[in-house]
């Protein structure tokens, strides 16, 4: 195992956007958890989890122009190779009844690390084939804006 070889990189989702916020018609905000799981076969094998908001949840409207929420969330801080699997799931808390969850986000990237840092959202990619309706980040029922660089 070298440790030269690898370069540090940093994950953040720096937005997430509900297009249905999973309740009744007449309740404007969900109660929302994401949890996401960062995951590399460099190095031996890396893999970090984390949750945001750390406790409790955060409400989001579905409502156009107010469903979007600038969160921040660093997800990912550590050496990488050429390879990297980002997950995230999306649970909104229900009291009398299951939660409901948003459809599974998942993305992973091979290859020299400076072919894939960059910005990952809705129609704004980087890497071809990815527009549309095949858009990862465009999902039936949220949107996510998801940031590489390198730390
Ligand atoms: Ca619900
Ligand atoms: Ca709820
Ligand atoms: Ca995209």
């Amino acid at each position: 195992m070298s440790e030269a070889s690898g370069e540090r990189i940093k994950v953040t989702v720096r937005w997430v956007q509900i297009l249905d916020n999973l309740e009744p018609a007449f309740k404007e905000k969900g109660e929302f958890v994401f949890k996401s799981v960062v995951s590399s076969d460099n190095l031996g094998g890396v893999r970090t989890e984390s949750r945001y908001p750390a406790t409790g949840h955060i409400s989001i409207s579905d409502q156009p122009v107010f469903n979007r929420e600038i969160i921040k969330w660093v997800i990912f801080e550590g050496e990488v190779t050429d390879h990297l699997a980002i997950e995230l799931i999306g649970e909104e808390l229900d009291t009398f009844s299951a939660n409901d969850f948003l459809d599974p986000y998942r993305r992973e990237f091979r290859g020299p690390v400076s072919e894939w840092v960059g910005t990952y959202g809705p129609g704004e990619d980087i890497s071809e084939g990815d527009s549309g309706e095949d858009d990862p980040e465009m999902m039936s029922n949220w949107r996510v804006n998801i940031f590489i660089d390198k730390a």
